[in-house]
């Protein structure tokens, strides 16, 4: 490994070149030993460290490393999707990505990403800041524990993000060099674009669903053009539209929590996108916890309470969202759309309100789309999510998996017509209980 080279703060950043190999929990004392920014974390020799790799996601290798001073967390990229194999290479770059997504998390939407010690491209690897006591969002969800704030933070951090890395409020040159950087991160993009919006509707080779059980629902939903059309929109906007600096894949893995504190990780599907894709994708996660609720909690009165809180949790979302990105539009907007220019100095005030309203309308609108198509790519693709795929009866997770299929495609068909959260909340209990169906 080349040495290190300091940078603002405690962070290093490697800039020699050096052969990839990837970390075993025997390798990483000595070859990460010797990096201030780690070894003064972690404290005491690096012989003595606990190293163990408790990667449980698709893609990269992930090392908790403790010592007598604390802990940090060491991610390094594997040349391949790890939920597949080597059959199926992916560039280590993708490090590259989620490091620059990160440290831009971290100006625009302050204390929510996990603070970087340590960038090391040739290696692939990111040392970070260890998140105790912090576990995923899905297992806290499929626990039915409640997480104080958590719609009320995540609607922050997205409209933050959105807002803040996007023409609304960056300096033109700034923000076009930001949409080249990321424009580079095409083989995670090609993962979406296939894996999202094309594999779930027709039979691609990887995808897999409960069978028989959902056979029916899953060939009607493939025989539903109108349905094909949309999801395809929704794929061109995804495409073309390089409007801000998304998370790329904000799903209830992505965020670790406690019972009062909300972090967000694995931001390397980093890209330039909608303004609504992230907290789209994150509305469909908490639509798919609340319909497998039943199986995990199976008190029927604690169940029907938490999935209150959930849907509680998806308005909350979406009004932080929009209260906050409404103030930044009103304190912000200093970029090179919508210029005060026109409006205020004007004394068109009412006007930039208007227009805040209607692009506020259109990010809803947006945002119901990819919320169904996630909830239909997470039962009928390769990537699953545990709350449905842990439960282990076949007879109960098909029923509850087609309550949130069903409920993706009146999202996806009808999202030019639902104008409000409320009905939102609405249909997704109508599928619950089946009324009106
Ligand atoms: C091959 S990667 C499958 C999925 O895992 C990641 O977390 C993304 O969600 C991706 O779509
Ligand atoms: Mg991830």
């Amino acid at each position: 490994m080349g040495r290190a080279s300091t940078s603002p703060g405690a962070l290093t950043v490697e800039t020699c070149v050096s052969r990839y190999e990837p970390l075993t929990p025997d390798t990483l004392p000595a070859r990460l030993g010797d990096l201030a920014s780690v070894a003064d974390a972690v404290g005491g020799a690096p012989e003595t460290w606990r190293v163990e790799e408790v990667g449980d996601g698709n893609l990269n290798l992930v090392f908790i490393v403790e010592g007598s001073a604390g802990s940090v967390v060491v991610k390094q990229a594997l040349p391949y999707v790890r939920l597949v194999g080597d059959s199926w290479p992916l560039p280590l770059k993708r490090a590259y990505f989620e490091y620059n997504a990160l440290i831009r998390q971290e100006n625009v939407a302050p204390g929510i990403v996990p603070g970087v010690k340590h960038f090391d491209e040739d290696q692939a690897l990111i040392v970070m800041e260890h998140l105790v006591p912090h576990i995923i969002l899905r297992g806290q969800t499929m626990a039915g524990r409640e997480v104080a704030g958590l719609g009320q933070i995540m609607g922050r951090f997205c409209a933050e993000t959105a807002f803040r890395c996007s023409d609304l409020a960056m300096e033109a040159g700034a923000k076009k060099g930001d949409v080249a950087l990321f424009s580079g991160n095409v083989e995670l993009c090609e993962i979406t674009e296939n894996l999202v919006f094309t594999d779930p509707y027709f039979d691609a080779e990887m995808n897999r669903h409960t069978a028989p059980q959902l056979d029916g629902v899953v060939a009607e939903l493939r025989a539903d053009t109108a349905l094909k059309i949309e999801a395809q929109h929704m794929k061109r906007a995804f495409t073309a539209r390089a409007e801000t600096l998304c998370h790329g894949d904000l799903h209830a893995g992505s965020i670790m929590v406690t019972d009062t504190a909300v972090r967000v990780i694995d931001p390397e599907f980093a890209f330039y996108g909608p303004l609504s894709f992230d907290i789209g994708m994150l509305m469909g996660n908490y639509l798919m916890a609340y319909h497998a609720m039943s199986a995990h909690l199976r008190d029927r009165t604690d169940c029907a309470a938490y999935q209150t809180w959930l849907l509680g949790v998806t308005r909350e979302t979406w009004e932080s969202f929009a209260g906050r990105f409404r103030q930044l539009w009103q304190t912000e907007r200093k970029g090179i759309l919508y210029p005060s220019a026109l409006y205020e100095d004007q004394g068109h005030g009412d006007a930039a309100e208007r227009a805040c309203d209607e692009l506020l309308a259109e990010i809803f609108s947006d945002l119901l789309g990819f919320a169904g198509i996630e909830m239909h790519r997470r039962i009928l693709g390769l990537a699953h999510v545990a709350e449905f795929d842990s439960i282990e009866d076949p007879d109960i997770r098909a029923p509850l998996e087609e309550r949130s299929l069903r409920l993706g495609r009146d999202l996806v068909l009808g999202r030019r017509d639902i104008t409000d959260i409320e009905t939102v909340l609405d249909m997704a209990r109508a599928r619950e209980t089946g009324e009106g169906q």
